[in-house]
């Protein structure tokens, strides 16, 4: 017998950027991620983290193409029916509804798209769990008003909101209002769809923490507004979590690590609970951060979440001592050390388990809301036989370990709506911008040139999480 409660939602996890494709089809504007190939020379590297952009090979970015789900979601969405999913998360591409983020009326073309996409779904039997922003504001936005540091961005995204609650009332029933909120403060260009380079650290954190104000005020009334529109559905925030371990008993690292959590369960704190917490304030104070807010604002918050989704890859580790911090490990953007404890990936990435209980266990008593595990999994070089098959035992390994832990936190008490694993078929990852490194269950055989036939495969991990659906994470 499992813990999982018996409706429990089971699925798997996609971008738009990241999947679609179609990059101008039908109207779509061009969006952050789709200038990446022209601004591998420029833009992009200016605007990436210092560490990411030295680490990482934009040399080719297909998100222009991707693995064409935009014509062949039909195809894949059956494969994942296939698997027994009871629920499919994707987000809406921005773009593709407002080309340019100002335009007076919406994209009739693009939403036709997701009226298609989401019929699908629904025909197939699965719920869907809708981001209504992941990583691809209008680059229109980036260029005109330098992002989220503008207010003007709340209106037009609450706009945006407004023709998706309307059209898709009764048909999606879980939205979340941004990807990873957290991950403004590390890749804002990415989360917020603005440029701090070149300021002073002091000025880069004023710009950030107005634009999350902004981005949380904005996620606030969304909730608001998709109630009033359809009282059935339910919106969550999300943070891209993993709790951070000090590196040593010593209370310095211990205190190091209490703060860096602190950094990201800033946004969830406000977005959860409905007003920013004393140390939030404590910090603006201590690092002369002044938030600039309407009145309202603060009123508008109260409006908090149904639910707490979070992204889990792994746990971090810190320490105090900048000698020891300085030899930082890969991992999810954040850099972390590597921990002696825990088996890597070829990627650098790290496999905990039971950090994933610790940090259900930790959100749950936080914020006493429904959990929803949004993301999770193994991306990997996988190897397609000639027999088209990929053997990829080291997935299942994960995954097996990440879902046995969630079950004990439901165990411990935590409530939990349901578990989407990340990149459920192959797509394009955001931090490498490579094909190569893949997450699926479902092969895609497309590689980082754009070459390849772009069918599909079922790996070895296809049938293993079909059963673990079917009995419900046996
Ligand atoms: C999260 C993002 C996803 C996804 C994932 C895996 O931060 O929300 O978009 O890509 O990380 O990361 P990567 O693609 O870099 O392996």
């Amino acid at each position: 017998m499992s813990n999982f409660p018996k409706d429990f939602l089971w699925g798997g996890a996609v971008a738009a950027n990241q999947c679609e494709g179609a990059y101008k089809t039908d109207g779509k504007g061009m969006s952050l991620v789709d200038i990446l190939p022209d601004a591998h020379h420029g833009r992009w590297d200016a605007l990436m983290h210092p560490k990411e952009a030295e680490k990482t090979t934009y040399d080719f970015y297909p998100s222009h193409e991707s693995i064409d789900f935009y014509e062949t979601y039909e195809e894949d969405l059956e494969l994942m029916a296939e698997m027994n999913f009871k629920v499919f998360r994707t987000s809406i591409s921005w773009p593709r509804i407002f080309p340019n983020g100002d335009d007076l009326e919406p994209n009739e073309e693009g939403l036709k798209f997701y009226d298609r996409l989401f019929k699908k779904c629904r025909d197939l039997g699965m719920e869907l769990l809708v981001t209504i922003n992941h990583f691809d504001t209008p680059l229109a936005l980036f260029d005109k008003y330098n992002g989220w540091e503008n207010r003007k961005l709340v209106d037009l995204y609450l706009k945006y909101c407004e023709v998706l609650f309307k059209r898709y009332k009764g048909i999606v029933k879980y939205w979340i209002t941004f990807n990873e909120i957290n991950m403004l403060l590390h890749i804002p260009f990415l989360g917020a769809g603005m440029d701090v380079s070149g300021l002073d650290e002091n000025d880069a954190l004023q710009k950030k923490y107005q634009a999350a104000h902004h981005q949380l005020v904005a996620s606030a009334k969304a909730v608001k507004m998709a109630h009033t529109i359809d009282p059935d559905c339910q919106v969550g925030c999300m943070l891209a979590a993993g709790e951070v371990y000090p590196n040593t008993p010593n209370p310095k690292d211990v205190w190091a690590a209490v703060e860096s959590n602190r950094e990201g369960y800033f946004f969830i704190d406000v977005q959860a609970r409905g007003y920013y917490p004393n140390y939030a304030l404590s910090f603006f104070d201590q690092n002369n951060i002044k938030l600039e807010m309407e009145s309202g604002d603060l009123e508008a918050l109260k409006d908090t979440v149904d639910f707490v989704s979070f992204s889990y890859y792994s746990s971090r580790l810190i320490s105090a001592d900048p000698e020891v911090s300085a030899e930082t490990g890969a991992g999810n953007v954040f850099n972390n050390l590597k921990n002696p404890y825990l088996k890597t990936s070829s990627y650098g990435w790290q496999t905990d388990g039971l950090g994933l209980r610790i940090t259900m266990n930790n959100i749950w008593d936080r914020y006493q809301k429904p959990l929803f595990v949004v993301e999770n999994g193994m991306g990997e070089k996988d190897v397609l036989t000639d027999d088209h098959k990929v053997h990829d035992d080291y997935r299942i390994e994960y995954l097996k370990e990440n879902i046995v832990e969630m079950d004990k936190a439901i165990e411990d008490g935590v409530i939990c709506l349901g578990y989407t694993s990340w990149g459920c078929i192959d797509l394009i990852s955001a931090g490498t911008g490579e094909m190569a490194k893949r997450y699926g269950y479902i092969y895609v055989d497309r590689d980082n040139d754009g070459n390849g036939t772009n069918k599909r495969y079922r790996k070895d991990s296809f049938d293993w999480y079909k059963q673990v659906i079917k009995n419900n994470g046996i």
